[in-house]
């Protein structure tokens, strides 16, 4: 009887990226469960402002963690911080991620590749790393990475993006495999084209561009990506969703193409 009557509810959810579309939606889901939230980001003033808006709305504990997602040091410095009522995270929730560009890739900015390298990968399996080893000694936890249907479907322009989010989908499911016996879930979401500030950041504050993607059709929103991961978040234990690859219905697939000669 759990659809989805919340079977189960993480206690202390930390979650990368915060005040972004995802993050901060992800968070208010949370808070509304009851949740005791970890909000880490890089920006102080919005994560101040996302936690003056839960605190109006919710009562549920928050611990902001300011830090840059791509400094090793200030990471690790910033989770040895954490109070010792927060430090049982038992969902980690790596959104942190972003795409910058749509070039083919002889002429992509190397810079843009090396940063979404650093943030969507380096950084997810650092945090990861870091919070992995407690919650494989309490054996209790659930990690959710977000990743993109961009892990299963290249397309033109997608180059470097879409190889971070195949690198979390498999990064996922290889941390199943050694998470067997843990009792850790590991999911990795995989959303497809999502009305949020991506396409701002993806062409480089670029609004008329961005605005396009989301023209004339149906979006889906940060808040339908917050249901799919509540609800894996919220099955009982003994159910583990895998991936989860969901997307707008006014979203499908492309032929295979084929280059012919004139
Ligand atoms: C975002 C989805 O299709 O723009 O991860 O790459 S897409």
């Amino acid at each position: 009887m759990y659809s989805n009557g919340y079977e189960y509810k993480p206690k202390i959810v930390l979650i990368t990226g915060s005040t972004g579309d995802f993050g901060s939606a992800f968070a208010k889901r949370f808070a509304q469960l009851g949740c005791s939230l970890i909000l880490a980001g890089r920006n102080g003033e919005k994560i101040a402002s996302l936690q003056q808006d839960i605190r109006d709305n919710y009562t549920v504990p928050v611990h902001p963690c300011i830090f840059d997602i791509t400094d090793k040091d200030a990471m690790l410095q910033a989770l040895g911080h954490i109070p010792s009522d927060f430090q049982e995270i038992d969902l980690l929730i790596n959104n942190a991620g972003l795409a910058l560009g749509l070039d083919p890739a002889y002429e992509c900015n190397i810079e843009d590749w090396e940063t979404m390298i650093e943030v969507n990968n380096l950084a997810l399996i650092r945090m990861t790393r870091m919070v992995l080893y407690g919650m494989a000694e309490r054996k209790n936890g659930h990690i959710i990475n977000i990743g993109s249907i961009a892990g299963s479907y290249p397309y033109p322009g997608g180059n470097v993006y879409c190889a971070t989010k195949a690198f979390t989908k498999q990064f996922s499911l290889a941390l199943r495999a050694d998470m067997q016996g843990k009792n850790i879930r590991v999911t990795n979401i995989e959303p497809g084209t999502i009305k949020t500030q991506f396409s701002e950041v993806r062409f480089k504050g670029d609004k008329e561009r961005a605005a396009k993607v989301y023209e004339n059709t149906n979006n889906m929103t940060a808040e339908d990506v917050a249901e799919a991961v509540v609800w894996s978040a919220t099955l009982p234990t003994h159910f583990n969703v895998n991936r989860m690859e969901i997307m707008p219905t006014t979203q499908s697939f492309g032929p295979l193409s084929i280059e012919r000669f004139d």
